[in-house]
């Protein structure tokens, strides 16, 4: 059996919730592992590694938010660069920090992203790849993640998601999508696998 290591992330910047954390703590099963990383740089990565060391999963799927996207978006690249204007949630505020010094520039998901897309689509839920994770905790952890299996036969990548609709208050203007229809898809992600 395929064993899954789920992560979503807790709330950043003015935000009071996160829909990534709220989805993983929906989906549960005999073989998949949930966690919600915390969006610092150092404490993301090393509590990554730290579930990975402990579970050793077959795929690892990292899911982080997105405010402003209308779809669920699975990631292509990961680009070694910390980049940000917002300071995480230890206060770092990193700008144009390559994330492995001698890392290469990128790497490219190990999932099947366009047969999840599809599969989240068939479920009446709108998706599509997206070619950039941006420059901030979610593409950190999606490079340490490529980096750390690179070579191997372990699955990993990411996936953002959109607000979610009790977020509509605190992002006025931006949209959003219901809870469920996250769960439904990242559910969908997961029979793929
Ligand atoms: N989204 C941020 C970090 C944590 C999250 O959920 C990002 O896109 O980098």
């Amino acid at each position: 059996m395929t064993k899954v290591l789920l992560t979503g992330f807790e709330p950043f910047g003015t935000a009071t919730s996160n829909p990534s954390g709220e989805i993983v703590k929906q989906i549960s099963g005999d073989n998949i592992v949930t966690a919600i990383l915390p969006v610092a740089y150092a404490q993301s990565a090393e509590h990554l590694l730290a579930l990975i060391a402990e579970h050793n999963p077959d795929v690892v799927i990292c899911l982080g938010q997105a405010e402003g996207r209308t779809q669920i978006t699975p990631e292509k690249v990961a680009i070694n660069l910390d980049d940000a204007r917002l300071a995480d949630n230890a206060g770092v505020l990193r700008n144009d920090v390559k994330i492995l010094e001698n890392g290469p520039d990128a790497y490219f998901t190990t999932l099947p992203i366009k047969e999840m897309v599809e599969a989240i689509k068939a479920k009446g839920v709108p998706a599509s790849v997206s070619l950039s994770a941006g420059a901030f905790l979610c593409n950190h952890v999606f490079y340490v993640a490529q980096n750390k299996f690179a070579g191997t036969k372990i699955r990993s990548g990411f996936v953002h998601v959109p607000l979610m609709d009790s977020q509509a208050p605190e992002f006025p203007g931006l949209p959003t999508m219901p809870l469920d229809q996250m769960v439904t898809a990242v559910r969908a992600m997961l029979e793929v696998l």
